[in-house]
């Protein structure tokens, strides 16, 4: 009995060698091919769903409401700080009735102190300063 043409030593040496090759690099491949695929996709749905910040900052100076239009979602809510020179009277239009939303009548705010008002509903809220009806501004809740 004989067997001489394939030595078992020498044969599966290199076959092995390459074979061990072929399977690390496939493994690294398919690790490095997951970490990279989960890694970007867990963060920004993470930061996205966590970002949106619960209160937005309205100033009102002696040219009115800045920014004079805001968007927020629904649930949010809005603070307005008077800056000017003057006590301001924050209230729904339409002036002088002030019907269309009246828990945007917030009334008096003198200068340096602020209010806050936060929208459960989605919809159009305009608004002006009552004791000067030329400032404007509108809350979209969407
Ligand atoms: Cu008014």
């Amino acid at each position: 009995m004989e067997y001489p043409k394939v030595s078992p030593t020498k044969r599966p040496l290199w076959s092995w060698i390459l074979l061990y090759v072929l399977i690390g690099s496939l493994i690294y491949a398919g690790f490095t091919y997951t970490s990279s695929k989960q890694n970007p996709s867990t963060t920004p749905t993470n930061t996205e769903s966590s970002t949106p910040a619960e209160n937005i900052n309205i100033v009102v100076n002696n040219d009115g409401f800045d920014p004079r239009i805001v968007e927020i979602k629904p649930g949010q809510s809005i603070t307005w700080s008077n800056q000017s020179d003057a006590t301001i009277s924050i209230a729904s239009d339409p002036h002088p009735t002030h019907t269309d939303y009246p828990p945007l009548n917030l009334g008096a705010i003198k200068t340096g102190e602020s209010k806050s008002l936060a929208f459960p509903t989605i919809g159009d809220f305009k608004y002006h300063n009552h004791l000067s009806p030329s400032q404007r501004g509108t809350v979209t809740v969407q």
